[in-house]
């Protein structure tokens, strides 16, 4: 049986091969990865660990945080400070950024990330996931502020999600390709369990909220309708719906079998262009599904080359397989922007 490559041999082998992961950043990855060992430890846990359910706090999106939310957000800033990679971070359970406190070394490194996607699920047991994105931090003078976070999504070095599910898998990209690890909590280390992660350009498979139907733009109507005719409509093939609630979950089984992930904006809140965030869940796996051969799109531009203004700025999230993105734009050329 070929030997186990864990992530450790990964990134030594490639930064000795391809030059690509510094060893700051190697370090960062590592840290990130043992983090999520740990976030997957209490997260299967569950209730014999008395961490399920909700706290009486909002986050800064105005949603109630699970007491996982927080206890991911935690382990995340407590691995990361002191290991002198890092000049900040920031997160989806925080309103502004965590600038490494002065008693720690700072780096180059900036870290985001949604420490527990899909949170609302781990009361009913279903797969959830840590989501992050790395950026380096300008170099212009020693301090660290807000602004250094505003790049866009093609300006990141690393990006990956830990997802918690019927196996603990680690998914990561630092732009040369797609790799994941597998937790093998025999040895307590992630083990390479595929490279080079591919996705079929074309697909059967869409997901979507299907109750905010009435709510979209003409567009996403009109692709989710041609779906829905089946072969007997203008795409002459049937084709199959999944929606998990859980980004992570959803993405996963694209970067797995391909498929296409549906998050527009619709007429609920006008104002907002869409649910997710643009900063630690539309640039990571953006960039993820795009070194896997995938598109991710707004409908009406790349997601990677949107340049972020606010820190939890949304928007619309339209990725997977090229030529089924690719269609859904298409349908989109020439509708104004709502
Ligand atoms: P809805 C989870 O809350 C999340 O941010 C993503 O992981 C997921 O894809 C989406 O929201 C689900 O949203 O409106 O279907 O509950």
């Amino acid at each position: 049986m070929a030997s186990k490559i864990s992530l450790t041999r990964y990134l030594v082998e490639h930064q000795r091969v391809h030059a690509v992961i510094p060893s700051d950043l190697r370090l960062l990855l590592e840290v990130v990865a043992r983090a999520c060992k740990s976030i997957s430890h209490a997260v299967n846990k569950g209730e014999l660990g008395g961490v399920l359910g909700a706290t009486e706090t909002e986050n800064i999106q105005g949603e109630v945080q699970k007491k996982l939310d927080i206890i991911a957000n935690e382990v995340l800033i407590e691995a990361n400070e002191w290991g002198g990679h890092l000049a900040a971070m920031a997160s989806e359970e925080m309103e502004g950024i965590y600038v490494v406190p002065h008693r720690y070394p700072k780096g180059e490194y900036l870290l985001m990330f949604d420490p527990l996607d899909g949170s609302s699920n781990v009361d009913v047991n279903v797969s959830i996931g840590t989501i992050f994105s790395v950026l380096r931090k300008p170099d212009n003078g020693a301090g660290v502020s807000e602004a250094d976070f505003m790049q866009p999504g093609c300006k990141q070095v690393a990006a990956g999600y830990c997802v918690y599910g019927p196996q603990t898998t680690l998914v990561l990209t630092v732009g040369d390709g797609v790799a994941m690890f597998t937790l093998d909590r025999e040895q307590g280390s992630f083990v390479l369990t595929e490279e080079d992660v591919k996705i079929p350009p074309d697909t059967k498979e869409f997901a979507i909220n299907m109750s905010n139907m009435r709510h979209w733009d003409t567009p996403i109507k009109t692709y989710v309708d041609e779906c829905l005719a089946g072969v007997e409509g203008p795409r002459g093939k049937d084709f199959n719906m999944r929606w998990i609630a859980s980004m992570v979950a959803d993405v996963h089984r694209i970067l797995t079998r391909g498929g296409v992930f549906l998050y527009p904006w619709d007429k609920r809140e006008p104002g907002k262009p869409g649910k997710l965030r643009l900063m630690y869940e539309a640039n990571p796996m953006g960039w993820l599904v795009e070194q896997a051969g995938g598109a991710a799109s707004t409908g009406r531009e790349r997601i990677l080359d949107v340049v972020p203004t606010q820190l939890h700025q949304r928007v619309s999230v339209i990725l997977g397989s090229k030529n089924e993105v690719e269609h859904i734009v298409a349908l989109h050329a020439g509708t104004p922007a709502p």
